[in-house]
């Protein structure tokens, strides 16, 4: 392979930053863009190759950032276009990449597109959302559900019909079967990728389209009671629709009227759907994010059964991509214990494809399972089910690290287990060199009970 060739977003790593928590300009004891501009000496020392940031635009704040009231600016927490130019002039100038969080799936309630549409009936506007009128004796129109749990349908007083919201009731969803709104969110990624961002990160990507005749979804046969309330039900009409192949497809052929530029889903899928997300001829997304290891069995002959079954399935020159967390999942290492994250460290950055690390800053608030400020944990107790609301940490952000097979591993190592290592951990730089152990214990009970 030609390394000088391949593409940045092969080789190079990523650093995430949730703009909230990171650096605060201003006193506010927020952090916003001016402080990132100020970090940039600390991301170029980190020697990382581009940077990816969570949410910047207005917002309520509802679903921290994640429910936009204009795609087209910047929140005045975060500061403004003028700052978001500033900052990626300066990055590009020590060729540091920028990324940016793309949220076509939902608006936020107060988004100007959803104001007018709940206007009424007639509005231009009514179609980009999913309004459905109520069932005979006035309930939801299907059993779908929030994954934050209850009915996905609230109903609008006003307009006496229910709109659909798979998340939040304040994140209502875009209709992407009306080709209008399709046109408005890829011209949103125009706005963004004429101001010199290099790609986004689309979230919740497989959710964009649902069926068209919203029939109900069928129970979920493996349902274990105390795991969140959505998963009774699969989500078989309103998720992965086979229509959203030609949305990735056309999000793509957007960021390829630019050079260079990348395309990452979000997208929790078993494997053999995930990969279809590479599109036909790999037409779709650059990367689509495999999670398969944030719920594998930690035990080697799984792990490898994984590894095998995610290579099998790849399409013909696919690049691979591997996450071994990320802000949205607990720590590993609360998942598997500190020894282990050491091991699944190694393992994430010598898989062939693209490696995605979180690495939770450590912070003395940390508790249990969550290495996130103590406000996170209070919050998941008020709202059992209710992930998103635990899973945007605003005072945790995240080191995703990205390289490509063989020649930026040893790179990627050094600059994630070495130098970050020792603040996730607590401990001393010089006190613990990194030694790798063996899954053998594990591999020992595999074969114990084989
Ligand atoms: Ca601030």
């Amino acid at each position: 392979m030609n390394h000088a060739a391949i593409s940045w977003w092969r080789k190079g790593i990523l650093y995430q930053i949730y703009p909230r928590s990171f650096q605060d300009s201003n006193g506010d004891g927020i952090g916003d863009l001016p402080g990132i501009i100020h970090r940039m000496p600390y991301l170029f020392d980190l020697g990382v190759d581009a940077v990816w940031l969570s949410p910047i635009f207005p917002s309520p704040m509802a679903d921290f950032g994640y429910d936009i009231s204009n795609y087209l600016d910047v929140d005045p927490i975060f500061g403004t276009l003028d700052d978001f130019d500033t900052l990626v002039a300066a990055a590009h100038a020590s060729d540091l990449k920028v990324i940016l969080d793309l949220v076509p799936n939902h608006t936020s309630d107060q988004h100007p597109w959803f104001i007018e549409s709940r206007g009424s009936h007639d509005n231009p506007k009514r179609d980009w959302y999913l309004w459905h009128e109520p069932r005979a004796d006035g309930t939801a129109p299907n059993n779908w559900m929030s994954e934050f749990g209850g009915s996905a349908w609230k109903y609008d007083a006003g307009t006496k019909q229910y709109y659909y919201h798979a998340f939040l009731r304040e994140q209502p969803d875009l209709n992407w079967r009306n080709p209008a709104v399709r046109q408005a969110i890829y011209d949103v990624m125009r706005f963004w990728l004429r101001r010199g961002v290099d790609g986004f990160r689309v979230d919740v990507l497989w959710h964009l389209i649902k069926d068209a005749e919203f029939r109900d979804n069928p129970p979920n046969p493996n349902f274990r009671p105390g795991r969140p309330p959505h998963e009774a039900l699969l989500p078989l009409y309103t998720t992965d629709r086979p229509e959203i192949l030609d949305v990735v497809t056309e999000m793509r052929r957007v960021v390829d009227e630019f050079r260079d530029r990348v395309l990452i889903g979000e997208i929790y899928l078993p494997v053999d759907r995930l990969v279809a997300y590479y599109g036909r001829e790999l037409s779709g997304a650059h990367l689509p994010f495999n999670f398969a290891l944030l719920s594998a069995p930690w035990n080697a002959r799984a792990i490898a059964k994984l590894i095998d079954d995610y290579e099998s399935a790849l399409p013909a020159d696919a690049w691979p991509n591997w996450v071994l967390g990320n802000h949205d999942r607990p720590r590993v290492a609360s998942r598997v214990g500190q020894p282990q994250a050491r091991v699944a460290a190694m393992l994430l950055l010598t898989l062939r494809g693209t490696p995605y690390a979180v690495l939770w800053r450590r912070n003395r608030h940390a508790t249990g399972r969550y290495c996130a400020r103590s406000g996170t944990r209070s919050v998941r107790e008020k709202r059992p089910g209710d992930r998103r609301r635990t899973r945007r940490l605003p005072h945790a952000h995240a080191m995703e690290c990205r390289g490509s097979w063989w020649v930026h591993h040893r790179r990627a190592l050094v600059t994630v287990v070495e130098r970050l290592r020792p603040r996730e951990c607590g401990e001393s730089r010089h006190g613990h060199p990194f030694r790798p152990q063996s899954l053998s214990r594990d591999d020992r009970v595999a074969k114990g009970n084989a």
